[in-house]
Parts: C-alpha cells; sequence; structure tokens
C-alpha cells in the first residue's frame, strides 16, 4: 500500500476525474464494427478513488454472415463463407443445364470489400437452334438436323373463283426454315412467288383474274432450310386450252387430265367447265349447260364409252342405273384421258397436279379392242407422237404399243401411226409429224400388258 496523503484511510489509485482505456484486440479492429476499447474511470466508491470499468472491450468475434454487423470488425459485414460458390437460373426449368444452357456462378471472395458473391461463370439462356452444328443452343436436348423433304402430293383445286393449293408434311417433316412456292407460265420458267411457314400446307391465290392473261399456270413446292432447299414437288397445274368451236361440225376435243385432281366423277368436271351444280341430284339434272354438253370416258375393261351428257331436257349418264333419284356416273380415272363436246368457243380451265409415281399398268384382253384413253402430263417431254410410242416401247421399234391416236380439234381428223408389221413399220397419218400439244389425249392399242410411266420435264 501506499501513502494515505489525503488522510482517507486509503491509499488513492487515481485522482477523481481520471479515466483511461485500452485495448488488447487486433490492430487495426479497434472500433471497426462491434469492436471497442474498454474505458475505466476513477470514482471513490468507498474505498478511495479507483479505477472502475464504465465500457467493456470487445474483441472481434466470429462473423454472422450477412445480419449487416461486422462482427470481425474488418469493417464488413460479410455475406459468405470465402470459397463458398453458389448457382442461379433464370431460364425455364427444364432447359437447365442442358446444351448450352448453364446457371450464373458466384463464388465468395473477399476483394477488399469483406467476403461477398461475385458472379464467377455467366448465366447462358437458349437461343436460336443453329442447325447441324453439333450444339444444342435452344436446350432441348439435341442439335436440330436440317430438314427439307420433298414434297410429293401438291394439288392445285378451283374452290370458289380462288386457286387453293395444298399439300401434305414430306416424310422428313415440317422445313427447318419454310415452304417456298414458284409459279410460272411455262414449266420451265418457275420463279419465286411466296414462302409458307413450317406447319402450315396450303396457300391461296385470291380470284382467277390472273389467269386473263391468256396463260396456264405451273406451280411447284420445295422445303427450305437456311440455305439448302428439297428437290421440287410434283408439278401442280391451273392448265388453260383454247377451244373453238365449229359451227358446221362435229366438236370434240380429246383432253389429257392431271394424274391427280379434285375431280372425283366426270359430273364434277361438267359442272366446273359449265358453273352449274350438282348435276346428279333432282335439283340440277335440269340445269342446262352453256360450255360443254358431254364428257366421256373410255372404259378400257369394257371397251365402250362412258358418256354422260345433256339429252335435251336433262343430264343423262350412260352408267346410271334408275335405282335412285341421284343419277350414278362414272367416276374419274387417273391417266385416263377423256372426251368432251364443246357448244361455243371458251378456254377451258383444268385444275389438278401430276403424280410423279404414276405408272401406267394396262391390262391386254385376248378378245378385246384394247384401246385405252390415256391422259398425258401437261409438262411431259414429249414433243412428237411417235415419242410417246417409242417411251413405251423403249424404242423406234414394235412393242406393246401399235397403235396411237390423236384427234385433231382444228380439223375433227384422226391423226395416228399404226405399226404394219407386214411391212415393217410404222403407217403415218399424216406423212408429216404430228405434234403432241400438251392437254390433249390420245388413244394407244396395246397388244400385251403395258406398264409405262410418262416422262416429264
Ligand atoms: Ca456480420
Ligand atoms: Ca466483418
Ligand atoms: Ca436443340
Ligand atoms: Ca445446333
Amino acid at each position: 500500500m501506499g501513502v494515505d496523503e489525503n488522510c482517507d484511510g486509503f491509499d488513492d489509485y487515481c485522482l477523481d476525474g481520471d479515466h483511461r482505456e485500452g485495448y488488447s484486440g487486433e490492430a487495426g479492429t479497434r472500433d471497426v464494427g462491434i469492436c471497442q476499447g474498454y474505458l475505466e474511470e476513477c470514482w471513490d466508491r468507498g474505498e478511495g478513488f479507483q479505477y472502475y470499468r464504465t465500457r467493456e472491450e470487445i474483441r472481434p468475434e466470429d462473423e454472422v454472415l450477412n445480419d449487416e454487423i461486422d462482427q470481425n470488425c474488418d469493417g464488413y459485414d460479410d455475406q459468405c463463407i470465402g470459397g463458398e460458390e453458389r448457382g442461379s437460373y433464370s431460364g425455364l426449368g427444364v432447359t437447365r443445364g442442358i446444351g448450352i444452357c448453364q446457371d450464373k456462378i458466384e463464388t465468395c471472395e473477399d476483394r477488399g470489400e469483406g467476403m461477398l458473391f461475385y458472379e464467377t461463370r455467366p448465366e447462358r439462356l437458349p437461343v436460336d437452334e443453329v442447325l447441324e452444328d453439333g450444339i444444342d443452343q435452344n436446350c432441348d436436348g439435341h442439335d436440330e438436323l436440317c430438314v427439307m423433304g420433298q414434297v410429293r402430293d401438291l394439288l392445285i383445286r378451283k374452290i370458289a373463283s380462288n386457286v387453293g393449293l395444298s399439300w401434305t408434311m414430306p416424310p422428313e417433316g415440317e422445313p427447318s426454315s419454310y415452304y417456298q412456292i414458284y409459279s410460272g407460265t411455262s414449266p420451265d420458267s418457275l420463279r419465286r412467288l411466296t414462302t409458307v411457314v413450317a406447319g402450315s400446307h396450303s396457300y391461296w391465290i385470291s380470284g382467277l383474274a390472273f389467269i386473263g392473261t391468256g396463260s396456264s399456270f405451273y406451280y411447284q413446292v420445295t422445303s427450305v432450310c437456311m440455305d439448302e432447299e428439297s428437290e421440287p414437288s410434283n408439278m401442280g397445274y391451273v392448265f388453260r386450252q383454247s377451244l373453238t368451236y365449229y359451227p358446221d361440225d362435229s366438236n370434240r376435243h380429246w383432253i389429257s387430265l392431271p394424274y391427280r385432281t379434285g375431280y372425283a366423277t366426270l359430273a364434277d368436271l361438267l359442272e366446273e367447265i359449265n358453273g352449274i351444280s350438282d348435276i346428279t341430284k333432282e335439283a340440277g339434272r335440269l340445269r342446262a349447260p352453256a360450255l360443254c354438253d358431254l364428257v366421256a370416258r373410255y372404259n378400257a375393261a369394257t371397251q365402250a364409252y362412258e358418256n354422260v351428257f345433256w339429252g335435251g331436257t336433262a343430264w343423262l349418264s350412260e352408267v346410271d342405273n334408275y335405282d335412285t333419284h341421284e343419277m350414278e356416273v362414272p367416276l374419274v380415272v387417273a391417266g385416263e384421258g377423256i372426251e368432251i363436246n364443246i357448244l361455243t368457243d371458251f378456254n377451258l380451265m383444268l385444275f389438278g397436279a401430276n403424280d410423279p409415281d404414276f405408272t401406267f399398268d394396262l391390262t391386254y384382253h385376248a378378245d378385246g379392242g384394247n384401246r385405252n384413253f390415256i391422259s398425258i402430263p401437261y409438262d411431259s417431254s414429249y414433243v412428237n407422237l411417235m415419242d410417246i410410242v417409242n417411251d413405251i416401247n423403249d424404242g423406234p421399234v414394235p412393242g406393246t404399243c401399235e397403235k396411237i391416236t390423236r384427234w385433231n380439234p382444228t380439223s375433227q381428223l384422226y391423226e395416228s401411226r399404226t405399226w404394219f408389221f407386214d411391212l415393217y413399220e410404222w403407217l403415218r397419218i399424216p406423212e408429216e409429224d404430228v405434234s403432241v400439244v400438251p392437254g390433249e389425249a390420245f388413244e394407244i392399242i396395246i397388244n400385251a400388258d403395258t406398264v409405262f410411266r410418262p416422262v416429264v420435264r
């Protein structure tokens, strides 16, 4: 003990009003965050003046993360533990981690502001697929292939006064990009008309006014994948034939139909040509034609014509069984030609498409006439009558086709080529070449079963 100078019985340690402070924590942590030094003040509490703590020291403690308090007195409230990682993804859950899609990765680091999450890998969300590059850009689990299958069933139909194109999805699937429609007034000069989105299989051309140009129109469709394009579809037709009426002559025409048409029966043809309806039903039976009063097919099996014709007061059909009010009429058979009789000049318009798979499969009947009435595609490559014969016979020698006949619509006379075995040559009537006029039909006579596929351009 020291000396009791002021005679209060105690050797005082300090003087009234004195204070002192200190801090035992790490340097640099004092007065940062929760850390503080202690404070002692000089009081006399009955035992002489001594220092008493009036504020406790607080040294760094374990950090409590993200509570807005800086427990370890480094100046920051840490958000995380160093090295910790977290991922996040803002896209659809099914795409997360698939293909190019990846989480944003944040890593806990101290970059001078305490432990915070910093983005160390960016998020990647689905983008438009790039086809056939081995990478799944849209994160659906696979790299898309370039799809552009060939359309093979294009059909052109007249519906009301519009031209309707329709087709189905190619076996390969919908095109990756779109369908491209081509059109032109000749099969060799088709140009791009318009595109149709994948998944849609039709296109309408409103009105038939464009037909007034006097041309036929040809159509094809392709499938497109970016800058690649499929082979063109079968050829579609809006086929126009200018028919002339001769007052003092017969007015028959042999007409080729497209192998694929919207005409189910000969009545459908008559109705469309004449612009009348329902001639097979009671209400339509009496509607007189203005343009065409007869359509006939030639039945190869029976070797007989089957007519549907205007009888003067009503439509009649040679295959009507008179059992019902409805008139039975011959069906349109793919590949058959038809004969029509016209009443005035007009432009015959036929709608349809070629069938690239169509093959004639003609049967020989030992006791029959073996005449077959055939349609030829409007875009065939035949130039002269003998081109058809030679195609059937695989050369300019006799084969299963021994006669071909054209009906000349201007002279209203037959023109033909007939194989004469005795002379071993073709009898030519007329002698000069006979052109194959697109739209005309032909009669052939066969001497054995015959299979052939017309050649188109
Ligand atoms: Ca904290
Ligand atoms: Ca801290
Ligand atoms: Ca994909
Ligand atoms: Ca891809």
